[in-house]
């Protein structure tokens, strides 16, 4: 099983292929690397930042990998360096996933009801196609309202977001769904299994802004899929891995913006994931 990760490479702050790298080849499956950029840190919450488009790289490494015959089981894609990158992974879609393979895109725009910097409407607009090219998208709540033309603020029927999503996706899967029961808050993830029916997975909901937790959760997401596991199972096991992360990272008292500690949550997660393997 062959994965490919096309994502930054942003050096502190751990998401894109720092989270992307050892959470997939540590559930067992090869994961090579496309870097879109590099950056010293990610841009959320930091300023002074270093930012490199390796745009131009693009096209030869893909030859070069055309040349060795590499072909990819399951491909996904995350933060994008500049938006002529998103026919790049269309590109790579078409020369390099095998047939019948997986193409996962994480449409990386925004959070919190904001787009990112250096993202806008536009790249929204392409990133609609994008999406129209996958099998799988795990948007936030922000990037689902942004690729649906609905208002953040007054999202709350996540059945009919879903429903939007799949005239362009046909296995959406939504993360950061708050939602009460009783005097208890929950973060849900809405999905879409393989059969196409609306489900969601609920875990306690720890107050804060977690930065990298939506890379932790596509990240497990994606080794649990490549390890056969059905989409019910790889969503809890993905959202039970970022829900752990998230309460050690609290727990710790680190900053937000350094990413989540999911290291010693590791562990937990892949005995886990060889438990649903075996089953598989
Ligand atoms: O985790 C999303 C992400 C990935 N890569 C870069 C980012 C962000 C979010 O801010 O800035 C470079």
């Amino acid at each position: 099983m062959r994965v490919l990760a096309i994502n930054d490479i942003s050096c502190v702050g751990k998401c894109s292929l720092t989270v992307a790298l050892p959470i997939i080849s540590a559930s067992g499956v090869t994961c090579d690397i496309l870097p879109t950029a590099i950056l010293s840190t990610h841009t959320g919450g930091f300023t002074g930042y270093t930012f490199r488009d390796l745009s131009e790289d693009i096209p030869s490494i893909i030859a070069h990998w055309k040349q060795l015959g590499l072909r990819y089981d399951i491909i996904i894609s995350g933060y994008l360096g500049s938006i002529d990158q998103i026919e790049m992974v269309k590109e790579v879609k078409r020369e390099l996933l095998k047939e019948g393979g997986l193409m996962i895109v994480d449409p990386v725009m925004g959070d919190n009801g904001k787009l990112y910097v250096h993202f806008d409407r536009a790249f929204v607009e392409q990133m609609k196609g994008l999406c129209r090219e996958a099998d799988v998208i795990v948007p936030n709540l922000t990037e689902a309202c942004a690729l649906t033309d609905t208002p953040y603020e007054k999202c709350t029927d996540y059945p009919a977001l879903l429903g939007k999503l799949r005239a362009l996706c046909p296995r959406p899967s939504v993360t950061g769904c708050d939602e009460t029961a009783g005097d208890e808050t929950l973060c849900a993830v809405y999905y879409t299994d393989e059969a196409g029916a609306v489900k969601k997975y609920a875990t306690e909901k720890v107050e804060g802004a977690f930065h990298g937790a939506g890379d932790v959760y596509a990240s497990a997401l994606v080794g649990a899929l490549a390890r056969g596991i059905s989409t019910d199972e790889a969503v809890r096991l993905a959202a039970d891995f970022t829900t752990a992360s998230i309460r050690q990272t609290k727990q710790d008292g680190t900053e937000a913006r350094y990413g989540l500690n999911s290291e010693s949550c590791m562990l937990g997660f892949l005995e886990a994931l060889d438990r649903a393997a075996k089953r598989a």
